[in-house]
């Protein structure tokens, strides 16, 4: 996803790549001032070109954010923000109708004199017009070289029924995802491991026909309201709001994940409430730590005790989406 984007150069590297290029042009003339003549035109003509090109290309090949799908738009106003993104476009933009302004302009008088001189201090005045005006975005460009990095890191999110692992931190929620899918997100005994969405997939074959489903690891959350929530815990929020069929809540009894149940079963209320219509199912990990009498699904990641109740529900639920 987003691999598109173009390398995003600064101000000083569009400069210095533009007048490479023009070194390499010669025009040839018999006639010695024309050769001189047509050569400086030919150089100026292919800076302008290059940076004027290069700065549509930056605009132009950027995704349209409105056009995104609900969940990209979400992830990059926490993770990029969407209007310094859009003011940075903006920018680039003006600096594009800017410089072919200044190559417009002066273009014309290029061709009319036969002054070498004055090709000469033209061309000097063109260089140091457009230079200015790319130090004036230079802080735009390189936040979009910010954000192309950033986004480059994006999940590949598919429009098929989708499963949200989510619950506190650190009980177990990307070594469900490895258990359930060949996606192999980080697992560690500490908390938010998981600093970004993982995207796995289970294929099933009924009969002859085969479903593919997605299944999405969140980082961590914690029992706190929206507001008070870091730009880690959003993005398993946003996954939650924009993707979710069916969520798949995780809770430790065991408490080995640094918190407690009580914590975690607060939290699990909050998130039942406020996504009261999508389908839920309840696990408890770490059994082979500590099991309760609840009604909740009862796994252990590590010796694989329940996976294939989880399944199975997951299956059941999934195919009335
Ligand atoms: N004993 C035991 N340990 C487990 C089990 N499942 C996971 N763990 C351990 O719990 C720790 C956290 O596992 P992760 O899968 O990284 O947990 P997570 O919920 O993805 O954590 P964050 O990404 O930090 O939110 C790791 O040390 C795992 O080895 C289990 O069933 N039993
Ligand atoms: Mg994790």
């Amino acid at each position: 996803m987003f691999t598109k984007i173009p390398i995003i150069l600064n101000a000083e590297q569009l400069f210095d790549r533009a007048i490479r290029k023009t070194k390499k042009i010669q025009i040839h003339d018999r006639d010695a001032r024309f050769k001189i003549k047509k050569t400086i035109i030919a150089r100026i003509d292919s800076f302008a070109t290059v940076i004027i090109s290069t700065l549509e290309k930056y605009v132009k090949e950027f995704p349209s954010i409105e056009q995104l799908p609900s969940f990209y738009q979400e992830i990059i106003d926490i993770k990029i923000d969407t209007n310094k993104l859009k003011k940075s476009l903006g920018a680039v933009d003006w600096a594009r109708k800017t410089c072919a302004m200044i190559y417009s302009k002066q273009g014309r008088a290029l061709k009319k004199t036969g002054n070498i001189d004055f090709l000469k201090q033209k061309q000097k005045e063109i260089y140091g017009r457009i230079s200015s005006v790319l130090k004036q975005i230079d802080e735009h460009l390189m936040f979009l070289a910010t954000a192309q990095n950033i986004m480059k890191t994006f999940p590949d999110i598919q429009d098929v029924p989708t499963v949200v692992i989510a619950g506190y931190p650190n009980v177990g929620k990307s070594s469900l995802l490895r258990l359930l899918s060949s996606a192999k997100p980080k697992i560690a005994q500490y908390p938010f491991t998981t600093k970004q969405i993982h995207v796995g997939h289970i294929e099933r074959k009924e009969k002859y026909v085969k479903k593919r489903y997605q299944i999405i690891d969140t980082p961590g959350l914690l029992d706190r309201p929206l507001s008070k929530r870091n730009d880690i815990e959003k993005q398993a929020i946003a996954a939650l709001t924009h993707l979710a069929d069916l969520i798949v809540f995780i809770s430790d009894p065991s408490e080995t994940c640094g918190y407690s149940l009580k914590d975690q079963l607060n939290m699990l209320s909050q998130i039942k409430e406020i996504f009261s219509d999508v389908p839920f199912i309840f696990v408890e990990n770490k059994v082979d730590l500590k099991k309760t009498n609840s009604s909740h699904l009862k796994i252990s990641c590590t010796n694989n005790e329940g996976i294939d109740k989880v399944i199975k529900e997951i299956f059941k639920i999934l195919d009335k989406v």
